[in-house]
């Protein structure tokens, strides 16, 4: 009934072009960034970029299960003898992810890796002390759960594929809590019996499509596991992986063959080595772009760009400014200019948010004072939002900005009325959203 209803609305809404997609009804796509050493050391400047990201879950990569049942992130002790131990501040930090502006909803925590004796120590462990509320197993995922929550425990099995213990595992996991996910890349028998044996408790499957997983399927993997999967992708470094472009292409074609409603991306860590392949923002852009309705992307790419200058010839246009990457940039030689935007095919949109992107290799070249202005016939303009005194804390820094608004328009300007103090102003991305 819901969703007649629903239908109904939207076949309106298409009739007077308030909706420029059908696919808007669609449920948000989900995106998923795993990440490393940063997620841990990285602290509340860390937590803030990912707030910001764009991408919905954060993914905890990866703790270790020694021998002794001692949790380890990485090579950082957490958990030893049924209590946290790890760094003070680690789980108020991670408390703020989902805290409002924020785009994570959900966390996870990877448990296992490629090379390591994890998911053989938990059967070990299983074998020698079950999975009671005496068991160290028990006791320390448990001390994990208080101490930093988390929505689910993800099996990153690389090391020992025995069906049995990983089930017991799930199961003591469940009652714990939380929801388990699936992370294969190979032998899918092992992760058909799990699945089968965890039933609902398995809430998510994500597929690794890189490294020894690069030749994987979506839809061959989501008909033998009975659920569609998550793909993943690896970022670009000097020596492999995808751009956000080729990230979006990638899983825009996944969506077509294989349904998929979301993809992850591996990883953070690298994202940080690479600036100039993209920000953590930009594949979260890649991901959700392809996936989701415009609504979880930014809108305004392909349309028609203006300015108050054109831009540095050398590669630095007003185009680059909305070309949907924070490596390119527009630069201007003046403290001030404005840069506006009109879609195409004479189309009109209601855009409520709007980010700006550093390019901030020279910090003072960042907008710091401006407004942003909709107009139907690029002469007269309406004040949608204004900003002063406005930084950017780091390169390729992406800043959102929310403005009540139900009207649609043809032309937003951003004007830039300073800078912060250099003889250049410059923007690597502007990014409406409606
Ligand atoms: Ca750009």
């Amino acid at each position: 009934m819901k969703r007649k209803t629903l239908k109904l609305l939207l076949s309106c809404c298409l009739l007077f072009g308030m909706l420029p997609w059908g696919a808007s009804a669609a449920t948000p796509p989900e995106s998923v960034i795993y990440g490393g050493g940063p997620f841990y050391a990285g602290g509340t400047a860390t937590m803030n970029d990912l707030r910001q990201s764009g991408f919905t879950t954060v993914m905890l990569w990866t703790i270790h299960v020694n021998a002794n049942g001692d949790l380890y992130y990485n090579d950082q002790k957490v958990v030893s003898n049924g209590a946290y131990v790890g760094k003070a501040s680690w789980p108020s930090e991670l408390a703020t992810l989902k805290q409002a502006p924020t785009s994570v909803k959900r966390l996870e925590i990877s448990v296992g890796s490629w090379g390591v004796n994890d998911f053989q120590n938990i059967k070990d462990l299983i074998a020698a002390q079950g999975t009671g509320t005496t068991s160290i197993l028990y006791k320390n995922f448990s001390a994990l759960k208080n101490a930093i929550g988390g929505d689910a425990i993800s099996f990153d099995n690389e090391d020992l594929y025995d069906v049995n213990s990983s089930a017991a595992f799930g199961n003591m996991l469940a009652g714990l809590g939380y929801k388990i996910t699936l992370c294969p890349y190979t032998n899918v028998s092992y992760w058909q019996s799990v699945k089968s044996q965890l039933g609902t408790k398995v809430d998510r499957i994500y597929l690794q499509v890189y490294d020894g997983g690069a030749g994987n399927n979506p839809s061959t993997w989501s008909s033998q596991l009975g659920m569609t999967v998550m793909p993943g992708l690896d970022s670009k470094t000097s020596s492999r992986g995808n751009t956000p472009a080729q990230v979006n292409s990638r899983m825009s074609a996944w969506k077509a063959s294989a349904g998929i409603a979301g993809g992850f991306i591996w990883y953070y860590d690298a994202i940080l080595n690479n600036p100039s392949g993209g920000s953590a923002a930009d594949y979260a852009a890649a991901i959700n772009g392809a996936l989701g309705s415009p609504s979880s992307g930014s809108i305004a790419t392909g349309g028609t760009v203006t300015a108050s200058q054109g831009g540095s010839p050398s590669g630095e246009e007003k185009e680059k400014a909305f070309d949907g990457s924070s490596a390119t940039k527009w630069l201007i030689f003046a403290a001030s200019g404005w840069i506006q935007y009109q879609f195409g095919s004479n189309a009109a949109y209601a855009a409520t948010s709007y980010s700006i992107t550093s390019a901030n290799d020279y910090a003072a070249r960042d907008p710091k004072n401006w407004t942003l202005l909709g107009s139907n016939d690029g002469a007269t303009w309406t004040t949608l939002d204004t900003q002063t005194n406005q930084t950017f804390a780091s390169r390729f820094q992406t800043k959102s900005y929310s403005f009540g608004n139900t009207t649609a328009y043809k032309y937003y300007r951003l004007n830039v009325t300073a800078n912060n103090g250099g003889a250049e102003l410059q923007i690597a991305e502007i990014g409406l959203y409606l």
